[in-house]
C-alpha cells in the first residue's frame, strides 16, 4: 500500500489540545497510520524577522511529523494576506472585501515554494500525496517543477465561485494553471464543482472530457465532489454521554424552563451571525409568547483576528447582540448569550443535545460540519430542529432540515418559530430522515473515497 503525505496549512500533532483535533484530523491521523506517512505544515510559530529553517520532525507510531516556522513577513502576506484576505472572501463570493496585493501575492507563492522544497527530499516514489485547501494550491506545480512524478490530490474545503467572481483575481489564470496542475481535484458539492468547470471552459482553458476528466494547459486531470462528513457515530456517544457529565449538568440548569436555540460559528463574516441576530431580533419581537422563555446561545470563537475585517466584525456582532439583549431582555432574561470563546467539544456536543433548535445560517459555506454535528447529537427519542441556511454545502444532504435563506431575515425568524413549535412526531420524521445519510457518509468515508479516486488516477507524467 502506497504511504499517504498530506500537507495542511495547519497540523493537528498528537499533543494538540483535544478541542482542535477535530473530526478531520482524527480521519486524517487513521488513514496517515493505516498506511503511515508524512503530514506536513506550519508548525503555528513564526520565527519574527528571521528566515524559517528546517522543519521539526516528530514521531508518533507510523505517522511523521513535519513541522516547519514561517517569518513575520510569510505570514502577513501567505496567510493574512493572499489566503485569507483574497482567495477566502472570494470564494465566499465577497468581491467587496478582498483586499488584493502583488506583495502578498508573491508571499503566498514563495511560502507555497519553500514548502515544496521541504518536502520533496522526503518523498519516496510511490507516495500519494494530498494537498488541503486554499492555502496550498500552487503546491502541484511547485512539486512538478522539482521533477515530481507522484500522484496529487488537492481537496477545497470552500466553496468555489462562479466565473464572473472568480475572474475578478487578477491572477485569476496562475491560479487555475496551478490547480489542473493536480491529477485530482475535490469539491464539496456538485455545484461548487460546476462553477470550477465553468471557470475552465467559459475563456477556453480548458474543456470537458468526459466522466469527470477535464483537460487544461496541456494536462489532463479529474474533477470529482467529496461531501465532507463527521465522526457521525463518535460524536452522537459524545453528546449522550456529556449530558450525564456534572459540568455539563451545570449549564443545563441555567438554561432550565427555557427554549434554547443555538448556533455554533467561528468569527467570521461568511457565517451570516449579523443576519442571523436580526432574525432572532425579529423573532422575538413578532412573538411575544417567547419574551422572556427563548434564548439564543451563540457560540463564537475569534478567529483570524490579525485579518483587519475580522477585527471590525467582531466589534460589530457584539454591538448587536448588545442591541438586542438591551431592547428585549429583562431583569432575568437575557435574550442572546455571546459567548466570544472556545469551548470544551464534550459540552458542545451536550448543548446541541439539549438545544430545541440548531440554527446554522451562513451566507455561504463549503460544507458547514455544525449542522452535521447538530443533527448527531440529538436525542432519537426527542430530537431538536435543525434551521440551515440553503448556501451551505451540507443543505445538499440535510434535506430534513427546514431550509432557509440567510438573507430573509424574516424567514429565518418565521423559520426559528417553526421548528419551535413543531411536533415531535414530525420532529423525529426530519431527523430520520438524515442521521442514517450521515452515518454511512462519515469523515473515514470522505477520506477513503478521495484517496481511492487519487489512486486510480495513472502515476502523472510529468
Ligand atoms: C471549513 C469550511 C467546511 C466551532 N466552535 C467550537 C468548535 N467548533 C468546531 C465545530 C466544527 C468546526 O469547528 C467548524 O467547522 P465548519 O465546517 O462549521 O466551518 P469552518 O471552520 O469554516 O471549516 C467549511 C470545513 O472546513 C470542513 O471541510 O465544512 O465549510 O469553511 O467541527 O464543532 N469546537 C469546539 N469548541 C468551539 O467553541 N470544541
Amino acid at each position: 500500500m502506497s504511504r499517504l503525505v498530506v500537507i495542511s496549512n495547519r497540523v493537528a500533532t498528537p499533543t494538540t489540545g483535544a478541542a482542535q483535533a477535530g473530526g478531520l484530523a482524527v480521519a486524517i491521523q487513521a488513514a496517515l497510520s493505516e498506511r503511515g506517512g508524512i503530514w506536513m505544515g506550519w508548525s503555528g510559530k513564526s520565527t519574527g524577522d528571521h528566515e524559517p529553517g528546517k522543519p521539526v520532525f516528530h514521531e508518533a507510531g507510523r505517522i511523521t511529523y513535519a513541522l516547519t516556522d514561517l517569518s513575520q513577513t510569510d505570514l502577513d502576506e501567505y496567510y493574512a494576506g493572499f489566503a485569507n484576505s483574497v482567495l477566502w472572501p472570494l470564494c465566499h463570493y465577497r468581491m467587496d472585501l478582498t483586499d488584493y496585493a502583488r506583495k502578498d501575492m508573491a508571499g503566498y507563492f514563495r511560502v507555497n515554494r519553500f514548502f515544496a522544497r521541504q518536502l520533496q527530499p522526503l518523498l519516496q516514489d510511490d507516495d500519494l500525496i494530498w494537498v488541503q485547501d486554499y492555502h496550498l494550491i500552487p503546491m502541484a506545480a511547485e512539486l512538478r517543477q522539482m521533477g515530481v512524478k507522484n500522484r496529487l490530490g488537492f481537496f477545497l474545503h470552500i466553496p468555489w465561485p462562479p466565473p464572473d467572481v472568480f475572474f475578478a483575481l487578477p491572477v485569476y489564470d496562475t491560479i487555475l494553471r496551478g490547480l489542473t496542475a493536480f491529477d485530482l481535484l475535490g469539491f464539496q458539492t456538485r455545484f461548487d464543482a460546476e462553477n470550477f468547470a465553468s471557470c475552465l471552459e467559459r475563456e477556453g482553458i480548458g474543456r470537458a472530457l468526459g466522466d469527470g476528466r477535464f483537460e487544461a494547459y496541456g494536462h489532463s486531470f479529474r474533477v470529482g465532489v467529496f461531501p465532507i462528513g463527521i465522526d457521525t457515530a463518535q460524536f452522537a456517544k459524545l453528546a449522550e454521554e456529556a449530558i450525564h457529565k456534572v459540568s455539563f449538568r451545570r449549564i443545563e440548569k441555567s438554561f432550565r424552563e427555557r427554549d434554547l436555540i443555538v448556533g455554533v460559528d467561528r468569527l467570521d463574516y461568511s457565517k451570516g451571525l449579523t443576519h442571523r441576530i436580526e432574525a432572532f431580533d425579529k423573532f422575538i419581537a413578532a412573538n411575544p409568547a417567547y419574551q422572556g422563555r427563548a434564548t439564543l446561545l451563540q457560540i463564537t470563537p475569534k478567529s483570524r483576528s490579525e485579518v483587519q475585517q475580522y477585527s471590525a466584525m467582531q466589534r460589530q456582532v457584539a454591538e448587536l447582540a448588545g442591541q438586542v439583549n438591551g431592547r428585549h431582555g429583562t431583569l432575568d432574561w437575557v435574550p442572546i448569550r455571546y459567548v466570544n470563546r472556545s469551548v470544551n467539544q464534550a459540552v458542545l456536543a451536550g448543548i446541541y443535545r439539549m438545544a430545541q433548535v440548531g440554527l446554522v445560517t451562513p451566507l455561504r459555506d463549503g460544507m458547514n460540519l455544525v449542522a452535521k454535528e447538530y443533527v448527531a447529537a440529538q436525542a432519537p427519542e426527542n430530537p431538536g430542529v435543525l434551521v440551515l441556511s440553503r448556501f451551505a454545502g451540507s443543505a445538499r444532504q440535510l434535506d430534513g432540515a427546514i431550509i432557509v435563506n440567510p438573507y430573509d431575515v424574516e424567514a429565518v425568524a418565521n423559520a426559528i418559530a417553526k421548528a419551535l413549535s413543531m411536533p415531535l412526531e414530525a420532529r423525529r420524521e426530519r431527523w430520520e430522515s438524515m442521521m442514517p445519510h450521515l452515518l454511512e457518509n462519515d469523515i473515514s468515508k470522505w477520506c477513503r473515497d478521495f484517496l481511492d479516486a487519487l489512486r486510480q488516477e495513472g502515476v502523472a507524467v510529468s
